[in-house]
């Protein structure tokens, strides 16, 4: 497999101003026709390669002339032809074959509609082109099909026009005025329900908002086009950005690989990221739907208007939207609220973001595929859109928001418009422009050492110390940061340190907050700029030994070591301000329990007690906002305490994990019946507002520690929750703690129900095969006869995520014996020869497999050998393999 290395860039040689395409579309068999004029960059004459993967080339002519085959170059990647001069036309006509395309990548059937994805490299496998994202060009779009299968054409930008040929056939003529990469190309054809809304922009311009969807699936894009409405208020208030076109399309497919994609003016997404209603839908979903709409749709400037100079440069883009949508949704929750409510309500949306990046970022900055969110090299680019380029590089634009603060931020962001409009740019670029405000605000201060960051693979750890001198009344705080190699890659011994922004408070024993005195700065908290490898601040006019509380509000993707008694952190559990750091204190109580009776040690009476009481504190703690209760009274999921255990012993990990869960179940068996009740009253109707969704999610966790202590009154309970549920939140959250921790009865009565009520809703049957996978008591024989269940395919990206990547990923206790790790690699291996793209993601659950315990090794080796060994691999798995093997 060839690898493609940063340092090789080279600009392509030819502009392409003007792109004319022209598609007959049917199922079958899509013929292209691709008309551009190219113009050489330096006045000399080069060859002329165009990408081309899975296509049939019929036709060639450049300036009006044919070209015969023996005069260009074709293989299994693109065509290569001899330019006569250094300007000239090419006319080129090609044939797809979307009905054969398993990949869904370029153009392919979905349901009975034509839909395209093209990043990252997606478009060559629609027509010949430069498939890379620094040429840009404007695109005018033919489309022309069957009129009663495809109603509906749709394509890029603003519609030209709308006619029907003398064949009978529908033609749509689309432009973009905007100058784009072949990536953010789109076309729809199909029949559609559409929901329009008309809005005005900032400067008083209409817009046309439109939501499409399949044929009986129009009631449930209401809240998709509120969302959607919502982001382009929040970019015009926020960041100062307008929708620059007259119409702006999203459209849901059932088949799709990705969360969803910000094609220029025509959004297509996985329908789980659109379709939403109260019945149906669960409040988390709710939630995705909007970070979702949000993401694509702020990605029309940070991707598009300025999009990237190569696919090294990824974070570029996504780094900064992750950072956008993260905003926007935590701007919604904290909206109409203020002060530590404000803050509170924020905090849930940060230490939910936080949650993910440590059960997704880490472990991967942990295994062989550590990458720095801008990677040297790669082999599939696919097999980069990580967890790393998305939420650690989202964590990095955060980082620079915090050192600027949101004013600067955004004179930065204003910068990079300005200089960068229209252009396909580097991460370097991107940091030059807050660079240039960051040396304004603090004159000889710099983001040269920041930019460590897009160059270092591997998580931080910062090591923290404190003495305190009851004479001088001050706290002399030491950090001490190290990167130890990270990845296969990784063989810089030595990293020189990152610039990290600490954020920092103090309490006091009582936990009363201190105000900190540091060289003239003063505050409740104080963002410690360190940067060396050991750096120490001393603090002023503190009486006695303070208590801290560090790395608040979570301000850079580090993991913290500081080693101090429990009470310190029931101290912190129960009176931090910080919001984010009270959380953390509470989840590390939890957590070192369960490590410590995973590993073979029985906890102290004393350290269960401490857990114990924090819970009883917190539980009963009028203060909390119930969104807010429901994290912090949760425990660390099993992936967070899996990635602590060195060797990795996951199996241990469920079990400990379980037994804390039955212990405050059991001791606090009376709060939670309170909590139940309480919260049980009479609501008003469905809205996935924080407040409800709170009161939903501390009512269910309520549920399932009562169900988990086997407490008698807990199945009658969601037994009752189930039936008289009327949103999906409370429905699902009964199945589950019933399918979880019930016995086998009520288990299948339930699930058989649901299936019965849900049977004709994709994305609700994806839960229901995602409940029996992850479901403790599912074994492989199970899932092996769930993929038998006539609803099941493999060739559906959400129903092969729902039952195998569910099961191989988060049913721990199955999925780690040889029979499981077997069950993994024939998997792979099926879904290789139909999509390498989520198999290269399924072959991911285990590239870590050298960091378990020793029973897990050698199965799991020889699992990935297995994988290995089978002829015809896909590049993608091969590379994911191969790394995690080497
Ligand atoms: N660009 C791929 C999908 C997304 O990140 O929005
Ligand atoms: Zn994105």
């Amino acid at each position: 497999l060839p690898t493609i290395s940063r340092h090789d860039y080279q600009p392509y040689p030819y502009q392409i101003d003007q792109v004319r395409l022209e598609f007959d579309l049917a199922a079958e068999q899509t013929l292209v026709r691709l008309a551009f004029r190219a113009r050489s960059r330096d006045g000399q004459i080069q060859p002329l390669v165009l990408d081309g993967e899975d296509i049939e080339l019929l036709e060639v002519s450049l300036d009006g002339n044919l070209v015969s085959p023996q005069d260009y170059l074709l293989n299994d990647q693109g065509l290569t032809l001899s330019p006569p001069a250094a300007e000239f036309d090419l006319v080129l006509v090609s044939r797809c074959r979307p009905q054969e395309n398993t990949m869904l990548m370029g153009l392919y059937v979905s349901g009975n509609s034509l839909f395209t994805q093209c990043e990252a490299q997606g478009f060559r496998r629609i027509t010949f082109f430069p498939d890379r994202p620094d040429v840009m060009s404007r695109y005018e779009v033919v489309l022309r099909g069957d009129a009663t299968l495809y109603p509906y054409l749709l394509s890029n930008g603003n519609l030209l026009e709308s006619t029907t040929l003398d064949d009978g056939r529908k033609q749509a003529v689309w432009e973009d005025p905007f100058p784009k990469p072949s990536y953010l190309f789109a076309l729809v054809a199909g029949d559609f329900d559409v929901r329009e809304r008309e809005i005005k922009k900032a400067n008083g311009q209409p817009a046309l908002l439109q939501v499409y969807c399949d044929r009986g699936d129009g009631d449930k894009t209401e809240w998709a086009m509120q969302c959607l409405e919502h982001s382009v208020r929040w970019d015009e208030q926020r960041f100062g950005l307008a929708l620059d076109l007259d119409r702006f399309m999203i459209v849901a497919a059932r088949d799709f690989n990705m969360g969803a994609m910000e094609n220029k003016g025509l959004n297509i997404f996985n329908s789980a990221y659109v379709l939403a209603d109260a019945e149906s839908t669960t409040d988390a979903s709710f939630h995705a739907v909007e970070a979702v709409i949000g993401h694509e749709y702020f990605h029309n400037w940070t991707g598009n208007r300025v999009t990237c100079r190569d696919w090294f440069q990824l974070s570029l883009k996504e780094g900064l939207t992750v950072f956008r949508d993260q905003e926007f949704s935590a701007d919604m929750l904290a909206q109409g609220l203020d002060g530590a409510q404000a803050a509170s309500a924020r905090a849930v949306k940060r230490i939910d973001d936080v949650s993910v990046l440590r059960a997704a970022q880490f472990p991967e900055d942990a295994g062989p595929m550590a990458h720095p969110i801008r990677p040297e090299s790669y082999q599939e680019i696919s097999n980069f859109y990580t967890a790393t380029i998305y939420e650690k590089g989202a964590e990095v634009i955060r980082m620079q928001h915090t050192l600027l603060g949101e004013d600067n931020f955004q004179a930065g962001i204003r910068e990079y418009f300005k200089r960068h409009d229209g252009q396909a740019v580097t991460c370097d670029e991107f940091v030059d422009c807050m660079d240039s405000v960051y040396r304004q605000v603090k004159p000889g201060q710099s983001l040269d050492q920041f930019r460590r960051w897009y160059q270092q693979a591997g998580t931080p750890r910062v090591q923290v110390s404190l003495t305190h001198d009851a004479a001088k009344q001050t706290a002399t705080l030491t950090l001490r940061q190290s990167n130890a190699p990270a990845g296969i890659e990784d063989k810089a011994a030595v990293k020189p340190p990152l610039h990290i922004p600490f954020a920092l408070g103090m309490l006091d024993q009582h936990g009363q907050p201190l105000s900190l005195h540091l060289d003239g700065q003063k505050g409740e908290t104080l963002v410690l700029d360190f940067t060396e490898a050991e750096q120490s601040w001393t603090f002023t006019h503190i009486p006695e030994a303070p208590v801290l509380s560090l790395l608040r509000n979570f301000s850079a993707p580090v993991k913290v070591d500081y080693y101090r008694p429990d009470a310190e952190l029931a101290l912190l559990a129960r009176h931090d301000t910080d919001p984010f750091a009270r959380w953390e204190a509470a989840q590390l109580l939890a957590t070192r329990l369960i490590l410590s009776s995973a590993s073979g040690r029985t906890p102290s009476a004393a350290q269960q007690a401490t857990v114990v009481q924090t819970w009883h504190a917190l539980v009963q703690d009028p203060a909390l906002s119930p969104a807010y209760k429901a994290r912090i009274l949760s425990l660390p999921s099993e992936r967070e305490l899996l990635e602590q255990t060195q060797p990795m012993t996951p199996r241990a990990i469920v079990q400990a994990r379980r037994q804390l869960q039955r212990e405050l179940g059991l001791a606090l068996t009376p709060y939670w019946q309170e909590l139940y009740q309480f919260l049980s009253l009479e609501q008003a109707p469905y809205s996935p507002d924080a407040l409800q969704a709170g009161q939903r999610s501390l009512r269910n966790l309520a549920l399932n520690y009562l169900l988990v202590a086997g407490v008698s009154t807990g199945p009658q309970l969601a037994r009752n929750q189930y039936d008289q549920a009327t949103n999906m939140t409370d429905r699902l959250g009964a199945l589950s703690a019933l399918v979880n921790y019930g016995d086998p009865e009520d288990r299948q009565d339930g699930l058989d129900d649901f299936f019965q009520r849900w049977q004709d809703n994709p994305l609700v049957l994806d839960r229901w095969f995602s409940l029996q996978a992850t479901a403790p008591s599912t074994q492989v024989a199970q899932v092996r006869a769930l993929m038998l269940h006539p609803a099941f395919s493999m060739r559906n990206p959400n129903r092969a995520r729902s039952l195998i990547f569910q099961f191989c990923m988060n049913n721990m206790q199955a999925i780690h014996t040889p029979e499981g790790y077997a069950f993994w690699a024939e998997q792979v291996i099926a879904l290789d020869k139909l999509n390498p793209e989520i198999s290269a993601r399924l072959a991911r659950v285990f590239d870590n497999w050298a960091r378990f315990e020793p029973q897990a090794r050698d199965p799991l080796k020889a699992a990935l050998e297995r994988i290995q060994a089978e002829p015809g691999l896909s590049g993608n798995v091969a590379e994911i393999v191969n790394k995690a093997l080497t």
